[in-house]
């Protein structure tokens, strides 16, 4: 039986993604540094601070401390900014319904995303009531593809990883399902979540009894 289910946040609820893009590419050309699409891809799933390093390693520069505060802070405002256009309308196809689905049957549900704003988001979404438990960038200190933030969840849900399985958009967030015990659901394309023992191109491709099959 399958217990629970694990929802990453961006890219799997809703598509915060380009949001995140818009937010670092402004940070980026004010501050000089070389950023697109492409390095963009990497940034996903991953935490704000490890986003940026990846951003300052491709620039080749160090930057200190205080001046890697002052970049996170211009990007998390341009995203804060952004965050303010989302309503209810916003969920990717499906996923509500699964939810809703899913919930019927008695399964628990649970959001782990790697985000700070997770929560913003899940008020702007009206997705509150869709959740048992709600982890974020400050349930954790170990960042995907660490296990810790499912874990997190699993035990706040009471139920075993064996039990539960993680729908997620992102590389490092299938090796972290993978890496915790976990079932695991991939939403994207082969190279980026091949890995997961589900994969779907889009959440509204999601079959609920595949999902229930697979501690089956
Ligand atoms: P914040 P998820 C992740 O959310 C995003 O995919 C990633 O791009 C972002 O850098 C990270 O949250 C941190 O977000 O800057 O808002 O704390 O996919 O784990 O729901
Ligand atoms: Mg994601």
């Amino acid at each position: 039986m399958i217990e629970a289910c694990i929802f990453d946040l961006d890219g799997v609820i809703t598509d915060t993604a380009e949001y995140h893009y818009q937010g670092w590419k402004r940070m980026a050309d004010e501050a000089g540094l070389k950023f697109n699409r492409e390095i963009n891809e990497q940034l996903r799933g991953v935490s704000r601070r490890q986003s940026l390093n990846i951003i300052l390693q491709y620039n080749k520069r160090e930057l200190a401390e205080k001046k890697i505060e002052e970049l996170m802070k211009k990007k998390n405002d341009y995203y804060k900014q952004s965050l303010e256009s989302i309503t209810e309308k916003d969920y990717l196809p499906g996923i509500k319904a699964f939810i809703l689905n899913i919930r019927k049957k008695g399964i628990k549900t649970a959001i782990a995303s790697a985000s700070k704003n997770a929560e913003k988001v899940i008020q702007n979404l009206n997705a509150k009531e869709l959740f048992d438990v709600i982890a974020d960038g400050y349930s954790v200190k170990k960042t995907k593809p660490a296990p810790d933030l499912f874990l997190f969840a699993a035990e706040r849900l009471n139920v075993n990883p064996s039990e539960s399985v993680v729908f997620e958009d992102a590389q490092v967030g299938i090796e972290a399902a993978l890496n915790g015990g976990f079932f695991s659901v991939g939403i994207g394309p082969d190279e980026r979540v091949g890995q997961a023992h589900l994969r779907y191109d889009r959440t509204e491709d999601i079959q609920l009894e595949d999902v229930l099959a697979l501690n089956r």
